[in-house]
C-alpha cells in the first residue's frame, strides 16, 4: 500500500514547537509578511535573521514526541511505499527516526547561499552574517522557502500523490497552498484520504474520513490500526 503523509506544525505542537495560527502562535506579534517573505528579507534582513536564528535556537531544548515516533515505526513497515512531506522546518521528523521525509518549505538546519546557490548544514544564527562556507561570499538565507517563492520538492510531492493508495493529512490548518491543494489531488488520483487535526481544518470537508484529537494520540493509533 503507497502512503502520503502530509504534517504541518500542529504534528510538532505537543513537542512545544508553537504553531502558526493559534493562540500565541508564531503569527502573534508578526505579520508573514514581515518576516517570511523574499521582500521582507530584503527590507530588513536582521529582523527575518532574529526571527528564524530564535527558531534554530528553540529546536535544542524540544524533542520528538509519539506522533513522529509512530511515523518512523510506520516507515519500518512500508520502506519506500511511505513518503512524509512535512511543511515544518524542524528536525523532529528525522530526530523520531523517519528517513524517507521531504521538507516542501525547507529546513532550519540548512543556510542557502544568495552568492553560489550552495547549502550548508547550519546550527548556528545567520544574524552575525558570516560568509558561506562554501564560496566565502556574505549571502547566506534561511533555506526556507518564503511566500511567493516555489516550495521544494513539488515534482517528486505530485508523482506520490498521483500513485498514493492512501494521503493522511497530520496537523495542519490547510490554509496555505499548494500543500492545501494535495488532499484533492491524492482523491482525484484514487486514494482514500484521512485528516488527523486537533480541530476541523478549513479542507476538512474534502477528506473521506477526518479524526480529531491531539497527533500524540491520534497517530500512535491510527499506525497500530494500519499495522494491525
Ligand atoms: C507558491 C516556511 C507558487 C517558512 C511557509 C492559492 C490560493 C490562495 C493563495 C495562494 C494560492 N497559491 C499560492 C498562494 C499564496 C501562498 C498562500 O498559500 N498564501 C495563503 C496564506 C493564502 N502560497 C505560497 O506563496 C507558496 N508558494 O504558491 O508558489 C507555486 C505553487 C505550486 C507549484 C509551483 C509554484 C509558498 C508557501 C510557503 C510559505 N512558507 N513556511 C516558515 O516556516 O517560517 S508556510 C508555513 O505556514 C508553514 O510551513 C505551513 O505551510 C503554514 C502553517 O500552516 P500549518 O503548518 O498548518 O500551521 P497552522 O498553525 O496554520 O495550523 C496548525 C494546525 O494544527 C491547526 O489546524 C491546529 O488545530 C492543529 N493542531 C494544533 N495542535 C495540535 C494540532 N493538531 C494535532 N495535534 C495537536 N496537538
Amino acid at each position: 500500500m503507497k502512503v502520503v503523509v502530509l504534517t504541518g506544525a500542529g504534528i510538532s505542537a505537543e513537542s512545544g514547537v508553537p504553531t502558526f495560527r493559534d493562540a500565541d502562535g508564531l503569527w502573534e506579534g508578526h505579520r508573514f509578511e514581515d518576516v517570511a517573505t523574499p521582500e521582507a528579507f530584503e527590507a530588513q534582513p536582521s529582523v527575518v535573521h532574529r526571527f528564524y536564528d530564535a527558531r534554530r535556537t528553540a529546536l535544542l531544548a524540544v524533542e520528538p514526541n509519539p506522533a513522529h515516533v509512530a511515523l518512523a515505526r510506520l516507515e519500518e513497515h512500508l520502506g519506500d511505499d511511505l513518503l512524509v512531506v512535512t511543511q515544518n522546518i524542524d528536525d523532529l521528523h528525522e530526530r523520531g527516526g523517519s528517513t524517507r521525509v521531504l521538507h516542501m518549505h525547507g529546513e532550519l538546519r540548512s543556510a542557502l547561499c544568495t552568492g553560489c546557490s550552495g547549502r550548508s548544514e547550519w546550527t548556528g544564527d545567520l544574524g552575525d552574517y558570516p560568509p558561506c562556507p562554501r564560496c566565502g561570499v556574505v549571502g547566506l538565507r534561511p533555506d526556507v522557502v518564503w511566500f511567493g517563492e516555489v516550495p521544494y520538492g513539488m515534482d517528486r510531492i505530485l508523482a506520490a500523490l498521483g500513485t498514493a493508495d492512501l494521503f493522511v493529512s497530520i496537523g495542519t490548518s490547510g490554509a496555505v497552498y499548494p500543500a492545501a491543494g494535495f488532499v484533492q489531488y491524492a482523491a482525484t488520483a484514487g486514494a482514500r484520504t484521512l485528516e488527523l487535526n486537533l480541530v476541523p481544518s478549513e479542507g476538512t470537508h474534502l477528506f473521506d474520513e477526518a479524526r480529531h484529537g491531539p497527533a500524540a494520540t491520534l497517530v500512535p493509533a491510527w499506525v497500530g490500526e494500519l499495522l494491525g
